[in-house]
């Protein structure tokens, strides 16, 4: 059955979007032919591999050309870059965010504030390695979560992409539907309260004004530009496999509400806590929530506990299908629309003047043809 079972954990972590357990095809062409220096000068000279530790050599190398360049690709974006532009439309023509907003759910204690931190390390391991933690995880069931809205640039100081950490979700799906649905069609804000329960939301309004001055008053509203929908792999492990089907249940309730979807664009899954499992029950967790959730396994990104390559290549995988989905479902601006349809009206009416030009002008020829035909039959019967 699957990788079902007892949870085990594994040394050896791999993401599906970039395990390389064999030598990848670009791999072996980068072994055979390209040498490797700092600056990536390209030269004709050929090296063929022939022990393990060239080849080990060629890997490490290739695996830090690989990275550096999917971070440099998500340094480089600003919004509207991705824009594939569609019926004509170029990218000016789009309404463009002021940043592009991807929002974090998923139920208590699935990793979404972890997952900040992971995203936010990915960039630090370059432009400050003992930069603290951003977000707050909370340690054991005791801590109430993450309760307050907060944006995070990614990485920080950016101005092109940010993420939002909400709080986990209620075990009542309605209240989890009203709280979505909000934040999806209204937009959500740095610094916002958001808990789904009234009495708590209450309590905690009383209580944080203490440390926040004017905490009614919010900061810049965001349009949320895609949705990250993380999940706790062993959780879901032991709901498909044993008898705690609450969580899928709330998993797939929650995941099919039609306003997550941006466009037709479902949210990307990350599944946390892989390091909890082994490599068969990560494969089996994802086929799962695939089926489950009617999505393909390239939509599912396993980012485990772990500080590794793989780890960061799935997050830059990641950030790069939800910044691409984004751009693909920016709306197109209002006066470029007024103007595409006010040049097509115009178009059809000059088209129907034209047709009704036609008729004019054989009608015209043909009362002419029909008064000739009567004068010559006049004079014809006079004769
Ligand atoms: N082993 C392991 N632990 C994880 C992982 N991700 C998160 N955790 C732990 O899970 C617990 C909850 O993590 P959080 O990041 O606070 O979860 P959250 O989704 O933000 O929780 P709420 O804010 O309450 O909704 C913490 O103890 C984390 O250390 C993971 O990938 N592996
Ligand atoms: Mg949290």
């Amino acid at each position: 059955m699957g990788g079902g079972g007892a949870i085990t954990p594994t040394s050896a972590p791999s993401s599906p979007s970039c395990s390389l357990k064999s030598l990848s095809p670009e791999f072996a062409e980068y072994v055979a032919v390209s040498p490797v220096s700092d600056d990536d000068v390209e030269s004709d000279e050929c090296f063929v591999c022939d022990d393990d530790d060239t080849v080990g050599t060629f890997r490490y190398e290739y695996d830090n050309r690989q990275l550096r360049e999917a971070k440099e690709l998500i340094r480089r974006y600003k919004p509207g870059d991705w824009i594939e532009g569609a019926g004509g439309a170029k990218a000016e023509d789009y309404a463009l965010p002021e940043i592009t907003t991807l929002l974090l759910v998923g139920p208590r204690g699935a990793g979404k504030s972890t997952l900040v931190n992971r995203i936010t390390r990915v960039f630090d391991k370059d432009d400050d390695p003992f930069a603290p933690d951003r977000a707050q995880v909370s340690c054991n069931s005791k801590s109430s979560g993450t309760i307050v809205l907060r944006e995070y640039p990614v990485p920080r100081n950016s101005n092109a992409i940010c993420i939002y950490d909400t709080c986990g979700w209620s075990s009542n799906p309605v209240k989890n539907s009203m709280m979505l649905h909000q934040w999806m069609t209204k937009g959500i804000s740095h610094g916002e309260i958001a808990t789904w329960d009234i009495d708590e939301g209450k309590m905690i309004r009383d209580i944080k004004p203490l440390g926040r001055q004017y905490s009614f008053l919010h900061c810049r509203t965001r349009k949320v530009n895609f949705v990250i929908f993380v999940v706790d792999g062993v959780s879901v492990l032991e709901s498909i496999d044993g008898n705690k089907k609450g969580y899928t249940e709330i998993l797939h309730e929650t995941f099919m509400s039609p306003f997550l979807s941006i466009g037709d664009d479902k949210p990307v899954i990350v599944v946390t806590h892989g390091d909890r499992l082994s490599i068969q029950q990560r494969a089996h967790v994802q086929n799962a929530l695939a089926v489950l959730l009617g999505i393909p396994v390239q939509q599912i990104y396993d980012i485990p506990g772990y500080d590794n390559y793989q780890t960061d290549m799935a997050i830059l995988d990641m950030l790069r299908y939800c910044v691409q989905h984004a751009e693909q479902n920016l709306p197109l601006k209002l006066n470029y629309l007024l103007e595409v349809r006010g040049r097509e009206t115009l178009n059809n009416m000059a088209e129907q003047l034209m047709r009704l030009d036609a008729v004019i002008e054989a009608t015209i020829i043909f009362l002419c043809m029909v008064i000739l035909l009567f004068r010559f039959s006049d004079k014809f019967l006079q004769s």
